[in-house]
């Protein structure tokens, strides 16, 4: 009898273990994936995937400093990384089960290695710029057929603010991003860590404060997409998905993504194994998955955003791989700027300066 209740026990203690084992809890971006993948990770690995979405760095950095967030991976900006890094936040990737790391790009590797040296923490899933998405048709006929659809001018001036302001339009919810943009705007360092230099972004946005509709980080997808908003500061690949959805429901909705051409942000997402993650060997696991250049490809084509997998390539559509505003040139790339975390200090004059800007006084 005694010997079967102690069978009994292991067996059960087995069987939790091969639970915990077949179990990987992802924590990424809304709108970032290719769904069917997720399925064919299961499929392949017989391992569950539990898949959660969000859309602002912030919300990611108050659950990884706080930790026991129970997720396995994890897609924080490079920004965010490091500081995050510093922090304690993430484990070293165990680079022996991650076979495919040498599909990586070069190229991208050692623009990501600013943030984490040596890329010991995490890898490249995806990057982007941040920029214009327009209803082109409806900002011509508001603003005339030279309306600088390419320009901060179209957000950033507030007489063409007013006139948009009936068409609806929104700004990202990520301080972080738009707070450099309004001072590249003004001529000042996009990157500047000085609170004189940053409070100058304050009366920047109180001049077109009246005119933005919403301040959101994935609604205007589907908003641009719609006809219900004329023009999003938003995301290369997210703005890219609204023009697919416009052409798709066929609605006369013809929206366009471009990089303002005097200077747009360039950033890097990046998928790290938080220090406390539940089971960090299924994590590598899907690392690796990720990194496989077919499974890599599925997702730059389904989302319209570049990743850091050179072998990828080959299996890129050509509309994406083709297009300038995924894959910019070696010239659109001398236009693009990159920020470095923000010290804890100058970040809460961020936060104080953003929550301003949002409340409107
Ligand atoms: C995906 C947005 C990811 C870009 N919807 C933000 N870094």
């Amino acid at each position: 009898m005694k010997t079967s209740l102690l069978t009994f026990t292991a067996g059960l203690a087995l069987v939790a273990a091969s639970a915990q084992a077949d179990e990987v809890r992802v924590y990424n971006w809304s709108d970032y994936i290719d769904e069917s993948l997720l399925e064919k990770f299961e499929e392949e690995t017989g391992i569950d995937l539990i898949y959660d979405v969000f859309d602002s760095n912030e919300v990611l950095e108050t659950k990884m400093l706080a930790g026991g967030s129970g997720y396995d991976v994890v897609v924080p900006t490079g920004t965010f990384l490091q500081r995050q890094i510093a922090a304690g936040a993430f484990q070293k990737l165990d680079k022996s089960k991650l076979p495919n790391i040498d599909n990586m790009w070069d190229v991208i590797s050692e623009r990501t290695a600013k943030y984490d040296p040596g890329n010991e923490y995490a890898i490249n899933y995806m990057w982007g710029t941040t920029g214009l998405g327009v209803n082109v048709p409806k900002v011509k006929e508001i603003l005339g057929e030279d309306a600088p659809i390419d320009s901060w001018d179209l957000v950033f001036k507030p007489e063409n603010m007013e006139k948009l302001a009936e068409c609806g339009v929104y700004f990202l919810d990520a301080p972080s991003e738009m707070i450099p943009a309004a001072l590249q705007y003004i001529g000042e360092d996009p990157d500047s860590h000085d609170p004189d230099v940053i409070a100058k972004a304050e009366p920047v946005y109180m001049a077109i404060r009246p005119y933005i509709s919403k301040f959101h980080s994935s609604e205007y997808i589907n908003a641009l997409a719609n006809g219900d908003i004329c023009v999003a500061v938003g995301w290369s690949g997210d703005v890219l998905q609204a023009r697919d959805r416009a052409a798709e429901a066929d609605n006369g909705v013809e929206v366009a993504y471009n990089a303002p051409k005097e200077g747009a942000q360039m950033w890097f997402d990046e998928m790290a194994i938080p220090v406390d993650a539940p089971n960090p060997d299924a994590a590598h696991t899907f690392l690796n998955f990720i990194m496989d250049p077919e499974n890599m490809a599925a997702a730059s084509n389904y989302v319209y955003y570049a990743n850091g997998n050179k072998a990828s390539q080959e299996f890129l559509a050509e509309d994406v791989i083709g297009d300038p505003a995924i894959y910019p040139s070696e010239e659109a790339l001398g236009n693009l700027f990159t920020t470095t975390p923000y010290e804890p200090k100058v970040q809460r004059v961020v936060t104080r300066l953003w929550t301003k800007i949002k409340s409107g006084s």
